[in-house]
């Protein structure tokens, strides 16, 4: 549309990838070299600030930042990688004008690459490949370049969008090239092929006001921030505005403050206006969706379209008669439930339910990470609670189940290549594809029920010993490939309250995995290991030696336990049963029967674990 007023000095960015291609590290390169922010000695994936974050070595949310080259602001946006927050990558495309597609030079497109292409063209945006990770020594980016316009025509690209410019850099090295005979030298040629090919943005000025909310933040000084570009018209600070919500409804306020991004930082601005991405703070009862607009014409921009959840848990406050007692300081279901309500504000793939008649809520995702990193939040902010195991959201239409399934690649040395398929074959994967990569790896392409793959995770790396890739990526609601084969493994269950002995784990430990230590608390009905025979069994851990002489009861520590397995929520998570339970505390993690006592337990089959 040729008569569209745009603005020069702007180009709104977003870097899009499969997991751990590099986009956080490409960040990093980009503030250090346009010098918007100030590394010190070791800092790297600055915009990785949350601590899960950078312990995990992932990016769960995406954020702004913003810096200056050549005179015009740059206004980056890093999502995140991994398919379990995909749902936030949509709307965040519905601020920029252009991405940066990054693709790891040696492992080529990935599924993620796939997802996240998709959502881009649909949107109308022409990407830019960048090649990265140059500096890997198995790099190919010719064929990863080739492999990427095959992805590109698979997903109908229109003609311009395939005429996409590529630029090779490596975000660790901090350098770009457009021809690969040259070597890089800084991120300059990548700063200006976004200078170039990204358009300015639309933006008229003279329009009534209209911004669309696409994230929110909290701030302990500021109250609500609402994040998001500028659609048309212009603000000054102490301007009327209307907000006008998903649901139709308009409210009248004024605008308290406006905020734009240097750097990584917010800074108070007096005015913005179209083009411009910005924190408007101080509004309250936004939701992401919501629209801000004039109030002489408060009209709503189109709604974001939000994937919906494909898993759920049950979240309750803890019913454990340890309850409280591992420093837990929001303990009750009003406090979880308070808790909940403000995170669905910000985290949109997430939501809620209460199940009638009962304090407890259905909190539904987009995955198993998806739903963890929120159970790991909450711990760490002081909160206790008990959740269910996950559960696989089935829909019901034109008569027929339909369960979610999942798009799966393995990557493995060709000597397990056997075992993971026979693996998977009993887990009702359909192989979609096989190729062996240059370094002589075997990449192979699943389709499998969501609900299939549960629980595989941790038996794939004992596979591969810890070696293998796997990634998972919802691909479509298929109908219901019918019930997976029980296994029988059991549980050991404990009688009685008090700490475990040695003695007692020793003469356990037998008859499977052992989940605690000596010392540890248990109670009536909760979990301290595995049986192997198949059904569960009340145990004493408390048993002591009986003492024959005075030295006999000194020889407990001699004993010689298998130090037990780290418990992680990942792996509770995927190991209980329909009738079990996880029990989450800041110090603990624990797995009980919903039933604690043998009286509310019912006799059952196992499902599988
Ligand atoms: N060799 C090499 N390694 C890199 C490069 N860029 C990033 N890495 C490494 O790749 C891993 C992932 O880097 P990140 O920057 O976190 O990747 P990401 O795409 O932001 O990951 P998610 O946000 O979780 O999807 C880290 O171990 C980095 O050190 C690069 O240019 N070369
Ligand atoms: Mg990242």
């Amino acid at each position: 549309m040729p008569n569209q007023k745009r603005r020069k000095g702007v180009r709104n960015v977003a870097i899009i990838a499969h997991v751990d291609h590099g986009k956080t590290t490409l960040v990093d390169a980009l503030l250090r070299q346009t010098g918007a922010y100030e590394f010190k000695d070791g800092e790297t994936m600055i915009m990785d600030s949350n601590p899960l974050e950078k312990e995990r070595g992932i990016t769960i949310t995406s954020k702004n930042a913003s810096f200056m080259y050549k005179d015009v602001q740059f206004n980056i946006v890093d999502t995140p990688g991994h398919a379990d927050f995909g749902s936030e990558v949509e709307r965040i495309l519905k601020m920029v004008d252009g991405v940066l597609l990054l693709v790891d030079a040696f492992e080529g497109p990935m599924p993620q690459t796939k997802f996240v292409l998709k959502k881009s063209l649909e949107l109308h945006l022409k990407p830019i490949l960048v090649v990265n990770k140059m500096d890997r020594a198995n790099a190919q980016p010719h064929q990863v370049s080739d492999l990427t316009f095959d992805l590109f025509c698979e997903l109908n690209a229109t003609d311009e969008q395939l005429d996409f410019p590529i630029v090779y850099a490596s975000g660790k090295d901090g350098t770009a090239t457009l021809d690969l005979d040259e070597k890089g030298t800084d991120m300059k040629p990548l700063l200006d092929t976004i200078l170039h090919r990204v358009l300015p943005p639309v933006a008229d000025p003279d329009k009534p006001f209209q911004m669309l909310i696409t994230m929110l933040a909290y701030d302990s000084y500021l109250g609500c921030i609402a994040i998001g570009r500028i659609v048309h018209g212009k603000i000054e600070t102490g301007d009327a505005i209307a907000l006008v919500t998903t649901d139709g409804v308009v409210r009248e306020g004024k605008i308290p403050k406006v905020l734009k991004y240097r750097g990584l930082r917010t800074v108070e601005v007096d005015s913005a206006q179209a083009g411009d991405i910005v924190s408007i703070a101080g509004i309250d009862a936004v939701k992401v969706g919501d629209t801000l607009a004039s109030v002489e014409a408060p009209e709503a921009l189109p709604k974001i379209k939000i994937d919906e959840p494909t898993m759920s848990m049950v979240f309750s406050h803890n019913t454990s008669p340890l309850s409280g007692r591992d420093g837990g300081r929001f303990l009750t279901s009003r406090h979880i439930r308070e808790r909940l309500e403000h995170e669905a504000l910000t985290n949109v793939g997430i939501k809620l339910e209460r199940l009638e008649g009962t304090e407890k809520i259905k909190v539904s995702g987009r995955g198993e990470l998806h739903l963890s990193i929120l159970i790991e939040t909450m711990r760490r902010e002081g909160y206790e609670l008990e959740v269910s195991s996950p559960q696989v959201i089935l829909i019901e239409m034109d008569g027929q189940t339909l369960e979610p399934v999942e798009e799966v690649l393995v990557e493995v040395e060709q000597r397990y290549q056997g075992a993971v398929i026979e693996a998977l074959g009993a887990r009702k994967a359909d192989m979609q594809d096989m190729q062996t990569t240059v370094t002589g790896t075997i990449r192979l392409k699943f389709l499998i029920p969501t609900r299939c793959l549960l629980g595989f995770r941790s038996e794939f790396l004992k596979m591969t010993r810890g070696a293998g890739l796997m990634y998972q990526n919802f691909f479509q609601y298929q109908k219901y490939k019918g019930d997976l084969p029980h296994r029988s493994a059991g549980v050991q269950i404990s009688m009685s309250k008090g700490q475990a002995v040695a003695f007692a784990l020793f003469g356990l430990q037998e008859r499977g995995e052992i989940f605690i230590r000596p010392g540890d608390d248990t109670y009536e009905g909760m979990i301290i290991g595995v049986n192997n025979k198949g059904n569960d069994l009340v145990v004493n851990a408390l048993r002591k030696k009986k003492l024959s002489n005075m030295r006999a009861s000194g020889s407990d520590e001699a004993i010689k336990l298998t130090p037990p397995r780290e418990m992680t929520l990942e792996f509770a998570l995927e190991f209980i049963g329909d009738d079990e339970l996880v029990e989450i505390t800041p110090k603990n993690i624990r797995l009980r029967k919903k039933g604690l006592t043998e009286n509310q337990r019912k006799p059952r089959i196992r499902t599988a674990r």
